[in-house]
C-alpha cells in the first residue's frame, strides 16, 4: 500500500516483495562482477556500508571526493548493465508516486551487515535534482532517518522492511537522511544482510 510521507516522498510498502528472489539473484550476479567495497570519505573516514553499482554510472568516493564514474575503479571496466527488472521496478514505482518518465542511469547497491549504518547526509552528486530517487530495501529491517533541509533539524524515523520501496522527489529529494546501525538478525532470503538498491539519474 502507498503511504505519503510528505508532498514528494512516498513509501510503497512491500512493493518489491513478489519479485524479491528475482532481484536477489540479479544482485548476486552483479556483486560477482563488481564486488561491494568499502569507500573512504574525502575526510578519510571509512564507511561501514560496502557499495557497488550498476548502470551507466557508479558512485565512488575516495580522498579526491564523491563522484559518479563510468568505470569501476577496482577493475577498470564499465559497471555492469542495469538489469531490466531493476529499471522496470524503479520506473513503475516512480510513476506510482507521481513521477512518470523517470529514467535512472545509475543504481547503487548498498550492503549493510549488522552494525553498519549511514550517517546523516544529502544526495547532491547528481546533475539534475528534478529527477526523483527510488530506494528499494531487501533483507534485514532498518530504521531510516528522514530529516529536514538542514542538518540541525531533528530527523523523523521510519522502519524500512524487506520489499519496501521509497520514492523521494520534488523538494523532498534534498532532505538530510541516514540509516541507524542495522540490528543483528537473520533474514530468510538474505541472511545477515540488508541490501538497498538506490536508483538515480546521475547525468
Ligand atoms: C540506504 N541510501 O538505505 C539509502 C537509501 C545513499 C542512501 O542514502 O545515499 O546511498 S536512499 C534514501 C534517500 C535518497 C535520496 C534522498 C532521500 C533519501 N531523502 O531526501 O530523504 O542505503
Ligand atoms: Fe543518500
Amino acid at each position: 500500500w502507498l503511504e505519503r510521507l510528505s508532498s514528494g516522498a512516498v513509501l510503497l510498502h512491500r512493493r518489491a516483495s513478489d519479485i524479491d528472489a528475482l532481484l536477489l539473484a540479479e544482485v548476486e550476479a552483479l556483486l560477482r562482477q563488481a564486488p561491494p567495497r568499502g569507500m573512504q570519505t574525502p575526510g578519510g573516514r571509512g564507511m561501514s556500508v560496502i557499495t557497488s553499482s550498476c548502470g551507466g554510472y557508479g558512485w565512488v568516493s575516495d580522498a579526491r571526493g564523491y563522484r559518479y564514474a563510468e568505470r569501476d575503479p577496482l577493475s577498470g571496466l564499465p559497471w555492469p548493465a542495469m538489469p531490466a527488472p531493476f529499471r522496470a521496478l524503479a520506473e513503475a514505482a516512480a510513476a506510482e508516486a507521481g513521477f512518470p518518465g523517470f529514467a535512472p542511469d545509475a543504481c547503487l547497491i548498498n550492503c549493510y551487515a549488522p552494525g553498519a549504518k549511514m550517517s546523516l547526509h544529502q544526495d547532491k552528486d547528481e546533475r539534475d535534482f528534478s529527477a526523483p530517487i527510488v530506494s528499494v530495501s531487501l533483507g534485514l529491517p532498518a530504521v531510516f532517518l528522514f530529516g529536514g533541509f538542514s542538518r540541525a533539524e531533528r530527523p523523523g524515523r521510519i522502519e524500512l522492511r524487506h520489499g519496501d520501496v521509497l520514492v523521494w522527489g520534488g523538494p523532498d529529494r534534498m532532505r538530510f537522511h541516514g540509516v541507524l546501525p542495522v540490528a543483528e538478525g537473520e533474514h530468510p532470503l538474505l541472511g545477515r544482510r540488508r541490501i538497498n538498491l538506490t536508483f538515480r539519474k546521475a547525468r
